[in-house]
């Protein structure tokens, strides 16, 4: 059996996304995601330029060697870019494999530990009142599980994951706004002093069942990520996430040293090396790879391995900027782990996207259900891709108030 074609399709509604379509001489084709956020050319030229002449002509079953070939070839090993571009290769190959042994991908990897799967929404304000509102939204939605993000009073800009008042079901689409950031400002100050008093009122307003989640966003040093920890032990939280950046692995162990809430870090990981410590040292409890970018299925599955070992949960990143393959594949890995923690959820479910990508995958209740169909369980459309190409499109930049860069 041979790969005899690939193509690479940018763009999509409302998203970048980096589509990669494998054809073989058994006319068995397979799909796979590189959409690096905001970054999406760059993956995309990698697996034109370098990758995709490399596997012409290859048996595409031999998913294990080819994925070696790219990673160790490279000599420059790891970075999003060259991960998230294997990524795609590695999940249209598994696609194959699975469309071959005609069976949903999750049997190939072990079968099913469940039938359904945890998943989280976004709830967001400008200010409490907002937030909770947008909490009941989703718990009327029938969600177990909600991230809360509020905006901080004073704060000179939003803050991070707030939406303006009174939109509750915010689609983050990309901010298509060219290459030149925005720049926001962030107070910590301000954050340390409203947010545990603002989860602590949520807590009280909706009870002890509903499960809370926060995101950080890396905004925190070590030690006022501890502090804050220490502050939100009694909410209960399902997870504290990117409490403090984890470039310095070892930053974490300060927090584990003052507190038990549950700590989530790993989205902005490419490989096992990001966090084999946080890992190996318990330091946190999920781990949030994304199948794009960390080196597709066969690189995330090692992790979740590496992870049950000790005691860690998965908690897969599944931001707008998400494909639908990748929440496929993470869909097919949630069904199988049995480590897994929870799904984050925030594809954008329009008319628009279930035409560029047909699935069968459903979410019900705020618990994600993957299809039984074989290989990944999606299609993609390249008439209705047609219509869409790449816009540019930035973070925005964050600094203090002094001017000083900090973490988006
Ligand atoms: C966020 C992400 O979903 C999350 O947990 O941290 O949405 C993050 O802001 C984006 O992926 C950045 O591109
Ligand atoms: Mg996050």
């Amino acid at each position: 059996m041979k790969i005899t074609d690939a193509k690479v399709f940018v763009g999509g509604p409302g998203k970048n996304y980096v589509t990669l379509k494998i054809v073989t001489d058994q006319g068995v084709y397979g799909l796979g995601d590189a959409t690096l956020n905001n970054r999406e050319t760059l993956p995309a030229a990698y697996l034109q330029d370098y990758l995709i002449p490399n596997l012409i002509g290859r048996d595409p079953r031999n998913s294990e060697d080819i994925w070696q070939f790219f990673y160790r070839g490279a000599y420059f090993r790891r970075g999003p870019i060259a991960m998230a571009a294997f990524g795609a290769i590695d999940m249209a190959l598994w696609d194959i494999k699975a469309k071959l042994a005609d069976m949903p991908l999750y049997q190939l990897f072990g079968g099913k530990s469940r039938d359904g799967a945890l998943v989280y929404a976004h709830a967001t304000g400008s200010d409490l009142e907002d937030l909770i509102d947008s909490i009941a939204f989703y718990v009327e939605q029938g969600y177990k599980a909600v991230r809360v993000q509020c905006g901080i009073p004073g704060m000179p800009t939003k803050g991070y994951g707030v939406a303006d008042k009174g939109l509750t079901d915010t689609p983050f689409i990309t901010d298509f706004s060219g290459v030149h950031p925005k720049e926001e400002i962030w107070d910590t100050d301000r954050y340390m002093r409203f947010m545990p008093a603002a989860l602590s009122e949520i807590r009280d307003r909706f009870g002890p069942e509903l499960k809370i989640l926060h995101d950080v966003h890396h905004r925190l040093l070590p030690r006022e990520a501890a502090e804050f920890a220490k502050a939100v032990e009694h909410v209960n939280l399902f997870w504290l996430e990117d409490p403090t950046p984890a470039d310095d692995q070892s930053a974490l162990k300060l927090i584990r040293q003052h507190s038990t809430v549950p700590i989530a870090i790993g989205e902005v990981f490419n490989s096992i090396w990001d966090c084999n410590q946080l890992i190996e040292n318990e330091l946190i409890d999920f781990i949030r790879v994304a199948v794009t970018y960390a080196g597709g299925i066969t690189h995330v599955k090692r992790i979740v391995d590496l992870a049950a070992l000790h005691h860690v949960r998965t908690g897969f990143h599944g931001a707008p900027s998400h494909s639908p393959l990748c929440m496929a594949a993470q869909a097919h890995l949630n069904a199988w782990a049995p480590n897994f923690g929870i799904q984050e959820y925030l594809v954008l479910d329009t008319p628009e996207c279930d035409a560029l990508f047909p699935a069968k995958h459903t979410l019900i209740n705020g618990m994600m259900y993957v299809s039984d169909e074989p290989g990944l369980g999606v299609d993609f459309d390249e008439n209705e891709a047609a219509q869409y190409s790449y816009k540019p499109g930035s973070h925005p930049i964050v600094r203090l108030e002094d001017g000083t860069l900090w973490n988006y």
